[in-house]
Protein backbone atom coordinates (compact mmCIF):
# COMPACT_ATOMS: atom_id res chain seq x y z
CA UNK A 1 0.00 0.00 0.00
CA UNK A 2 2.65 2.22 1.02
CA UNK A 3 4.63 1.98 -2.42
CA UNK A 4 1.67 2.07 -3.94
CA UNK A 5 0.84 5.52 -2.95
CA UNK A 6 4.54 6.92 -3.65
CA UNK A 7 3.68 5.32 -7.24
CA UNK A 8 0.80 7.23 -7.52
CA UNK A 9 2.79 10.73 -6.28
CA UNK A 10 5.50 10.14 -8.76
CA UNK A 11 3.01 9.90 -11.53
CA UNK A 12 1.24 13.01 -10.65
CA UNK A 13 4.51 15.02 -10.06
CA UNK A 14 5.96 13.48 -13.58
CA UNK A 15 2.24 14.78 -14.63
CA UNK A 16 2.51 18.54 -13.42
CA UNK A 17 6.67 18.87 -14.27
CA UNK A 18 5.03 17.89 -18.23
CA UNK A 19 5.00 20.60 -21.14
CA UNK A 20 3.34 21.06 -23.87
CA UNK A 21 5.47 18.93 -26.50
CA UNK A 22 4.89 17.49 -29.89
CA UNK A 23 6.40 14.04 -31.59
CA UNK A 24 5.98 13.13 -35.30
CA UNK A 25 6.34 9.83 -36.99
CA UNK A 26 5.05 6.97 -38.13
CA UNK A 27 4.75 4.78 -41.14
CA UNK A 28 2.74 1.35 -42.00
CA UNK A 29 1.07 -0.67 -38.70
CA UNK A 30 -0.70 1.16 -36.22
CA UNK A 31 2.10 3.31 -34.83
CA UNK A 32 -0.06 5.32 -32.03
CA UNK A 33 -0.12 2.14 -30.13
CA UNK A 34 3.53 2.91 -29.33
CA UNK A 35 3.31 6.18 -28.53
CA UNK A 36 1.78 6.06 -24.50
CA UNK A 37 -0.88 8.23 -25.93
CA UNK A 38 -3.77 8.46 -23.60
CA UNK A 39 -6.23 9.43 -26.49
CA UNK A 40 -6.23 8.21 -29.89
CA UNK A 41 -7.98 10.62 -32.70
CA UNK A 42 -8.20 9.02 -36.56
CA UNK A 43 -7.63 11.12 -39.24
CA UNK A 44 -9.69 8.87 -41.96
CA UNK A 45 -9.82 8.36 -45.33
CA UNK A 46 -13.41 10.18 -44.99
CA UNK A 47 -11.78 13.86 -44.52
CA UNK A 48 -13.03 14.03 -41.26
CA UNK A 49 -11.09 13.54 -37.46
CA UNK A 50 -13.10 10.68 -35.09
CA UNK A 51 -13.52 11.48 -32.63
CA UNK A 52 -14.24 15.26 -34.29
CA UNK A 53 -14.64 16.81 -30.38
CA UNK A 54 -12.00 15.23 -26.98
CA UNK A 55 -12.43 16.27 -23.56
CA UNK A 56 -9.26 15.73 -21.96
CA UNK A 57 -6.96 17.09 -19.10
CA UNK A 58 -3.51 19.11 -18.74
CA UNK A 59 -0.68 16.44 -19.02
CA UNK A 60 -2.75 13.77 -21.75
CA UNK A 61 -0.96 12.81 -24.93
CA UNK A 62 -3.14 12.69 -27.94
CA UNK A 63 -2.27 10.71 -30.63
CA UNK A 64 -3.75 11.31 -34.20
CA UNK A 65 -3.50 8.24 -36.44
CA UNK A 66 -3.67 8.95 -40.26
CA UNK A 67 -5.74 6.07 -41.41
CA UNK A 68 -5.94 7.47 -44.23
CA UNK A 69 -3.93 6.61 -47.68
CA UNK A 70 -3.13 9.86 -48.43
CA UNK A 71 -1.56 13.04 -46.49
CA UNK A 72 -3.38 14.97 -43.26
CA UNK A 73 -2.81 17.95 -41.18
CA UNK A 74 -3.31 18.68 -37.88
CA UNK A 75 -3.02 22.43 -37.57
CA UNK A 76 -4.33 25.04 -35.07
CA UNK A 77 -7.41 27.05 -36.03
CA UNK A 78 -5.63 30.01 -33.95
CA UNK A 79 -1.61 29.81 -32.85
CA UNK A 80 0.83 26.76 -32.88
CA UNK A 81 0.14 24.62 -30.35
CA UNK A 82 -1.33 21.76 -33.13
CA UNK A 83 1.39 22.24 -35.94
CA UNK A 84 2.21 18.42 -37.72
CA UNK A 85 2.55 19.82 -40.70
CA UNK A 86 2.37 17.19 -43.18
CA UNK A 87 1.71 13.67 -41.85
CA UNK A 88 1.57 11.05 -44.63
CA UNK A 89 -0.71 8.71 -44.73
CA UNK A 90 -0.23 5.60 -41.61
CA UNK A 91 1.67 8.08 -40.02
CA UNK A 92 1.22 9.94 -36.95
CA UNK A 93 1.45 13.13 -34.28
CA UNK A 94 1.17 13.14 -30.91
CA UNK A 95 0.89 16.04 -28.71
CA UNK A 96 0.95 16.50 -25.18
CA UNK A 97 -1.45 19.22 -23.62
CA UNK A 98 0.56 21.35 -20.75
CA UNK A 99 -2.11 24.14 -20.45
CA UNK A 100 -6.04 24.13 -20.35
CA UNK A 101 -8.25 25.78 -22.45
CA UNK A 102 -9.82 24.78 -26.32
CA UNK A 103 -7.46 24.14 -28.80
CA UNK A 104 -9.66 24.25 -32.28
CA UNK A 105 -8.04 22.93 -35.41
CA UNK A 106 -8.59 21.82 -38.82
CA UNK A 107 -6.34 19.78 -41.68
CA UNK A 108 -4.97 22.15 -43.84
CA UNK A 109 -5.26 20.42 -47.26
CA UNK A 110 -8.61 19.30 -46.28
CA UNK A 111 -10.55 22.09 -44.45
CA UNK A 112 -12.39 23.07 -47.18
CA UNK A 113 -14.55 19.98 -46.84
CA UNK A 114 -15.16 20.09 -43.13
CA UNK A 115 -12.37 18.51 -41.95
CA UNK A 116 -12.03 20.35 -38.58
CA UNK A 117 -11.52 19.39 -34.95
CA UNK A 118 -11.82 20.73 -30.98
CA UNK A 119 -9.81 19.37 -28.27
CA UNK A 120 -10.67 21.12 -24.58
CA UNK A 121 -8.65 20.87 -22.07
CA UNK A 122 -9.40 20.97 -18.37
CU1 LIG B 1 -6.80 16.12 -44.42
Amino acid sequence: MQLLRFVGAAALAAAAACGSSSIYGGGGGAPCTGQGADVVVSANASLRFSPESILITTGKKVCWQNTASFTHTVTSDTGTVLNSGNVGGGSFYVHTFGATGTVAYHCAIHQGSGMVGKVVIQ
